[in-house]
């Protein structure tokens, strides 16, 4: 009965909104790709298999014709080995091609140039127990509100304070931890603009919960004047 109680709970869910597969920026649009696309592969494998599963059982069940019959006792077979080492191969080369791709094509030390560098808007982060700073190319500051420009490349500089952090901003781009005594950088390419919520995703003390922020993507017009250009 429990068991069944858990069909209304699927379908309910079904109507949710799961963020990172619904990205509001190009980076988290190639990062939800990935996903998708192990997924897809996943599932071409596991269709493979299960009715594999499924043809050997019935046609290998036991009759009132085999029932006394033991099974030939083999020992490996050359082309089925070879078959699926190389059917793993090809599929891992298959998953590295948009995953090394999209990885280099989105770390800012890899591909940054100096022409991209220079018209990025760069924000620096600094996490703390508990709450976020976030300080602009001319000084200006703000806690727990980040303001950013829309389809432009965001490049940020995360430090932490005191212990390990992670920003986050589910709608905009996966995960990046905050480190004290080093600094990371993480891009977000051309988000949209709205209203997304952050939140420190490293469990960094009691108040952890409290760490979060607001995101606020404007127009490129809304974002100068505000910073005072
Ligand atoms: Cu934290």
């Amino acid at each position: 009965m429990k068991k069944l109680l858990t069909i209304p709970l699927f379908l309910l869910l079904a109507g949710c909104d799961i963020t990172v597969l619904n990205a509001k920026s190009e980076t988290g649009q190639d990062q939800a790709f990935l996903i998708w696309f192990s997924f897809g592969l996943m599932m071409v494998v596991l269709l493979i298999v299960f009715v594999l599963f499924a043809r050997f059982v019935w046609k290998y069940r036991e009759t009132s014709l085999n029932k006394d019959t033991l099974p030939k006792d083999v020992k490996g077979n050359k082309k089925l080995e070879i078959t699926w080492t190389t059917l793993a191969v090809l599929l891992l080369a298959v998953l590295a091609v948009p995953t090394v791709a999209i990885t280099y094509n989105q770390s800012p030390i890899l591909s940054s140039s100096e022409e991209t560098e220079q018209s990025a808007v760069h924000v620096n982060v600094t996490g703390q127990q508990y709450f976020w700073t976030f300080s602009y190319e001319n000084g200006k500051e703000t806690t727990n509100k980040l303001i950013i420009p829309a389809n432009n490349t965001i490049v940020f500089h995360l430090k932490s304070k005191d212990v390990i952090h992670s920003f986050w901003i589910p709608k905009l781009a996966g995960k990046t931890d905050v480190l004290p005594g080093k600094e990371l950088i993480y891009k977000i390419v051309n988000p949209e603009e709205g209203t997304y919520e952050g939140q420190c995703a490293e469990f960094c003390g009691v108040q952890h919960t409290k760490m979060q922020f607001t995101t606020e993507v404007v127009s490129i017009a809304d974002y100068e004047e505000w910073l005072g250009k």
